[in-house]
């Protein structure tokens, strides 16, 4: 009986001590505002939310940048292998622009919402400048990166947001 009574009582004390962790995790959670998931039209995925707008919607770069940010977005930024084969695994389209890109020939290619670069995938031979400027940067269906034209281009496009702030 005994020993029965004191098993109970640690049991009762960590389950205090679980709930009461618990309430503080959610208090924590509602005041930086995080939860919520994303709004209607945008896949979720570790907290990000992507639309996806393929050959029927296509745009030049500075034009499918400017749509995401009409929606509090960004063109896509890929950060890993791992968003790369996410993101391929969601269109059909043989390229889409994503946010990767540089103001003029001599200049590196960066994020447009300013992630520092720790990933690319760019395909054999690229980026290679093609017969133009190409400064504006497509992920193909092979899963590789390319530079291409930014203006003389149309093509499908993602755009990329943190999940809704509530
Ligand atoms: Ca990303
Ligand atoms: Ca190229």
């Amino acid at each position: 009986m005994l020993e029965n009574g004191q098993f109970g009582g640690m049991i009762h004390f960590f389950d205090q001590h679980a709930a009461g962790k618990h309430v503080d995790i959610e208090t924590e959670i509602t005041m930086v505002g995080i939860p919520e998931s994303c709004e209607d039209g945008w896949m979720e995925r570790n907290s990000k939310c992507y639309k996806f707008f393929p050959k029927n919607r296509t745009s030049s770069w500075s034009n499918a940048q400017t749509q995401c940010e009409n929606m509090d977005s960004d063109l896509v930024t890929i950060n890993d292998e791992e968003e790369n084969s996410y993101l391929l695994s969601q269109f059909e389209d043989e390229r889409v622009w994503i946010g990767f890109s540089k103001g003029s020939a001599d200049d590196d290619f960066e994020w447009v919402e300013g992630t520092p670069l720790n990933f690319t995938n760019w395909g054999v031979s690229q980026p290679n400048e093609g017969k133009d400027n190409e400064n504006c940067c497509v992920l193909e269906k092979t899963g590789k990166w390319h530079d291409y034209d930014c203006d003389n281009f149309e093509f499908g496009y993602i755009c990329e947001k943190r999940r809704k702030i509530g």
